[in-house]
C-alpha cells in the first residue's frame, strides 16, 4: 500500500471553518521560524487553509510556491470537519524557510509548519533482573520497600476488561509475542490476510492495528519500544510466561508510526490518534516526543479528547523542566493530556526525566522496567548448576564459551596465566574495551566484568570497537562470589542475540512510566466504563502517592497508586 498523492482530495473541497481552538503562543502564528530549528521531514509542510472552497485554485496557489504534490492528512470522517480537515501535506523544492515564509504570506493560509520528527522517549539499557520492582516493591533490586504502584493489591478488584481497547501508538507490537497474543485487539470487521479490506476503513487486513508509515494494515514492531510499551499496560497474567502488565485484562491495539529506528512523523502521529479513535480505543499512550509544538497534532488530540478519548504521554528524557522547555505532546496545554515522568524505585524522580509543576502531572515507574521486546538476549555465567545473571556488554561479540574461570584483578595487563579460561575482571582504573582486549589478548576465551560498586553493571566497548570473545556485565556481588568460590571452575559465558526470538528486555525512560498510567486507567474504566478523561485524570492524580522527594517536580507531585485509585471507586 501507498498513499495516494492526489493534489487535492475530494474531502477538502468545501467545509466550513470550525470554531477557533485556544493554542499556546507557539501556535498562535501562522509559521515559526524556529520550528525548523527542530527535526522535521526536509521536503515537507503541513498547511492549513482558513476555508478551501476549491480545490483546484488552492493547488495553483501551493504550485506557484513550489509544491510539487499535495495530499490530505488521512483521517476519519469525524475529523474532517475540524482544522485537520483542512490541512494538506504539500512536497517543496527549495529553502523550507523561504516556502513557509511565502505560504504563510497566502491570505487563505491559516498556518504553515513542518512535519515535524520526533522520537520515542526511551533508554534503552541492558538485559537486567525480571522483577517488576514498580508493580511490587520489596527492595529486590536494591530499592525501597513499597516505592510501587501497589499493582497486587488492586487486582484484587480489577485486573482489566477486554472490552477496554488501549491504542499503543509507537513502533508498534509483536502480536505473536506469547506473552501479548492473548491480549491483542481484534477487528471484527476485517477478515486476516485476504488483503481486502472488509471493514471499508481504508486499511487492508488491519486486524491488530495499522502501520501509519506505509498505510498497511500491519502493527508488527520492528523496534522492541513499542512491544515493551505494550507488555507493561497488558501482558498476559498467570500464563506462566514472563511478566505482567498493569492492566493484565484489556486489549491493545497496534498503532505503529515510529519506524525501526524510533523516529516518526506528525501526519502519521495523527492518523494513529483518529484511527485508533475511530475503532474504539478508549486512550491512548504516547511514549514519545520532541521539542516543538506541532498545530495539526494537538488539533488530533482535541479531536480524540472531544470523543472521549485520554491521551496519555511520556514527559520526556532530557531531565529538564518543562514548563520552560516544553516536550510535545506531552505539554500540550489539554485537558486530555496526562503527562508522565519517570520515577525509580526509592521514589524519587531519576535524573533524566523531565518535570514540571505546571505541565507533567504525575510520576509513575520507569527506570529499570522488564517487559515485552520481539527479540531474545541472553547474558549470563554458568557454573556449579548455578545461573549467575549478567548483562550484555555492547558491542562485544555473541557467543557462548566455557572454560575454568581465573581471577583477572582490575584487567590492566595481559597475564599468559589467563590463556584458555573465563576471565573475571573488576571494574575500575581503564575502560571495559582496554580490559577485554587484554584478557582476549592473554588467550581468554570469555570475559566477565563485573561492578566495583552495588548493582549491575551495564558496560559498552564504545562504538566503533568490538571483541572476538563474548563479555558480559555483572553484579559486584555476583562477580565477588565467584572469584571467592569458583576460580578453577568451569564457567559458562552465554552472550546471545536472537532477532527473531520472542523474549524479554528491561529498559529505562519516561516511556516506561507513561504505560504504568495507561495501564491503572485502563484499569480504572474497566471498572467503571462511564469515567470521562478529566475524571481518570483526577483519580489517578488525587490518589497518588506523595513521596517527599517529589513534592514540586509536577503538579500531583505524586507517583502513581493504582490500588489507591481503584479503592476510590469502591464505596
Ligand atoms: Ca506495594
Ligand atoms: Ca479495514
Ligand atoms: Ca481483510
Ligand atoms: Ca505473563
Amino acid at each position: 500500500m501507498f498513499k495516494p498523492k492526489t493534489l487535492l482530495a475530494a474531502c477538502m473541497a468545501t467545509v466550513a471553518l470550525s470554531g477557533a481552538v485556544a493554542a499556546p503562543s507557539a501556535l498562535a502564528a501562522k509559521f515559526n521560524k524556529k520550528a525548523l530549528d527542530y527535526p522535521h521531514v526536509s521536503g515537507e509542510l503541513l498547511v492549513t487553509f482558513k476555508k478551501v472552497k476549491d480545490s483546484s485554485a488552492a493547488m495553483a496557489i501551493l504550485e506557484r510556491k513550489g509544491a510539487t504534490s499535495a495530499e490530505a492528512l488521512r483521517i476519519p470522517d469525524f475529523a474532517k470537519d475540524s482544522e485537520l480537515g483542512r490541512t494538506m501535506k504539500i512536497s517543496i523544492d527549495g529553502n523550507l524557510k523561504k516556502k513557509m515564509k511565502a505560504i504563510a504570506k497566502l491570505k487563505s493560509v491559516a498556518y504553515v509548519e513542518p512535519n515535524f520528527i520526533v522520537y520515542a522517549d526511551s533508554i534503552p539499557t541492558d538485559p537486567m533482573f525480571d522483577e517488576l520492582w514498580g508493580m511490587n516493591n520489596t527492595g529486590q533490586t536494591g530499592g525501597t520497600a513499597d516505592a510501587d504502584i501497589d499493582a497486587p493489591e488492586a487486582w484484587d478488584y480489577e485486573t482489566g476488561e477486554s472490552s477496554v481497547v488501549v491504542g499503543i501508538i509507537d513502533t508498534g507490537i509483536a502480536y505473536d509475542h506469547p506473552d501479548l497474543a492473548a491480549n491483542m485487539w481484534t477487528n471484527t470487521g476485517e477478515i486476516a490476510g485476504n488483503g481486502v479490506d472488509d471493514d471499508g476503513n481504508g486499511y487492508i487486513d488491519d486486524v491488530y492495528g495499522i502501520n501509519c508509515i506505509d498505510g498497511s494494515g500491519d502493527p508488527y514492531d520492528d523496534n522492541g519500544h513499542g512491544t515493551h510499551v505494550a507488555g507493561t499496560v497488558a501482558a498476559v497474567m498467570d500464563n506462566g510466561e514472563g511478566v505482567v502488565g498493569v492492566a493484565p485484562g484489556v486489549s491493545l491495539m497496534g498503532l505503529k508510526f515510529l519506524s525501526a529506528e524510533g523516529s516518526g512523523s506528525s501526519d502519521d502521529a495523527l492518523e494513529c490518534l483518529l484511527y485508533s479513535v475511530q475503532m474504539g480505543a478508549a486512550l491512548t499512550n504516547n511514549s514519545w516526543g520532541g521539542g516543538f509544538p506541532s498545530r495539526a497534532m494537538k488539533q488530533a488530540i482535541e479531536q480524540a479528547g472531544n470523543r472521549g478519548s485520554l491521551f496519555v504521554a511520556a514527559a520526556g528524557n532530557d531531565g529538564t523542566d518543562n514548563d520552560r522547555s516544553p516536550h510535545y505532546p506531552s505539554s500540550y496545554r489539554s485537558a486530555t493530556i496526562l503527562a508522565v515522568a519517570n520515577s525509580d524505585h526509592t521514589d524519587v524522580l531519576d535524573a533524566s526525566s523531565n518535570y514540571g509543576l505546571r505541565s507533567v502531572d504525575i510520576a509513575a515507574p520507569g527506570t529499570g522496567i522488564t517487559s515485552t521486546v520481539p527479540y531474545e538476549s541472553v547474558a549470563e555465567l554458568n557454573t556449579a548448576g548455578m545461573t549467575f545473571a549478567g548483562s550484555p556488554m555492547s558491542y562485544a561479540a555473541f557467543g557462548t564459551a566455557s572454560a575454568p574461570m581465573s581471577d583477572g584483578g582490575l584487567c590492566d595487563t595481559t597475564d599468559a596465566a589467563w590463556s584458555g579460561t573465563v576471565v573475571l575482571c573488576e571494574r575500575g582504573e581503564i575502560t571495559f574495551y582496554d580490559k577485554v582486549i587484554n584478557a582476549q589478548s592473554s588467550g581468554a576465551v570469555a570475559v566477565v566484568v563485573y561492578n566495583n560498586e552495588p548493582g549491575m553493571l551495564f558496560g559498552t566497548l564504545g562504538e566503533g570497537n568490538t571483541s572476538d570473545v563474548p563479555a558480559i556485565g555483572m553484579s559486584q556481588a555476583d562477580g565477588q562470589e565467584l572469584v571467592a568460590s569458583y576460580l578453577g571452575t568451569e564457567g559458562e559465558v552465554v552472550n546471545t542475540f536472537d532477532p527473531a526470538g520472542l523474549g524479554y528486555d528491561t529498559y529505562t525512560g519516561t516511556s516506561m512510566a507513561s504505560p504504568h498510567v495507561a495501564g491503572a486507567a485502563a484499569l480504572l474504566l474497566s471498572y467503571d466504563p462511564s469515567l470521562t478523561p478529566m475524571q481518570l485524570k483526577n483519580i489517578l492524580m488525587s490518589t497518588s502517592d506523595k513521596p517527599a522527594a517529589m513534592a514540586g517536580t509536577t503538579v500531583s507531585s505524586g507517583r502513581l497508586n493504582v490500588y489507591n485509585a481503584i479503592n476510590s471507586l469502591i464505596d
